[in-house]
């Protein structure tokens, strides 16, 4: 199976990118995890995403705030696809800041992007892309799909039978 990489521009973006890490533990696809900046090691973002392909990716998914060039800066130098996380790394606007940055990419170089923190959607993402090749892994996303639908009708059932007259 093709591995994913989780790039997140600063190590205080990793209480979100956490929950993309236990997604992909959870579905049992194989991962790295690195942390590298657009502009504090922008040679090291370069690299990575430029010999990705070969070195066994299928999908990159990139995690920054504020300025968050990191997504669009991997993307420029992959075919790979890019998924963007914006991050709320500031109290300023909320993350909207971040979700514009990664959102609007010129024509060209596209980057999948996610919620606002949305990391948990960003590792789902990944995992279907990988999916349209694995019969395997597209039936354990068919499980939690069931599972998650499972759950809302559980909290549903309890929900009309304390309140509804
Ligand atoms: C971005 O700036 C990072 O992705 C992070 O979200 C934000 C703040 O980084 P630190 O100043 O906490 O390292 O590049």
């Amino acid at each position: 199976m093709k591995k994913v990489a989780i790039i997140m521009g600063s190590i205080s973006d990793m209480p979100v990118v956490e929950k993309a890490i236990k997604t992909l533990q959870e579905f049992g696809v194989p991962h790295e995890v690195h942390v590298y900046s657009a502009h504090r090691t922008p040679e090291e973002a370069h690299a990575f995403s430029a010999s990705a392909r070969e070195n066994g990716f299928g999908v990159i998914i990139a995690a920054a705030g504020m300025a968050a060039h990191l997504a669009g800066s991997l993307a420029a130098n992959t075919t790979l696809p890019v998924i963007g996380i914006p991050m709320k790394s500031t109290t300023f606007a909320n993350g909207i800041d971040a979700l514009l940055s990664t959102v609007q990419m010129p024509s060209g170089i596209p980057v999948a992007t996610v919620a606002v923190d949305g990391a948990v959607n960003a590792a789902l993402l990944s995992i279907e892309i990988l999916a349209v090749a694995d019969d395997e892994l597209a039936g354990k996303l068919a499980a939690k799909r069931a599972a998650d639908t499972k759950k809302v009708l559980a909290a549903n059932a309890e929900a009309e039978a304390k309140y509804n007259c």
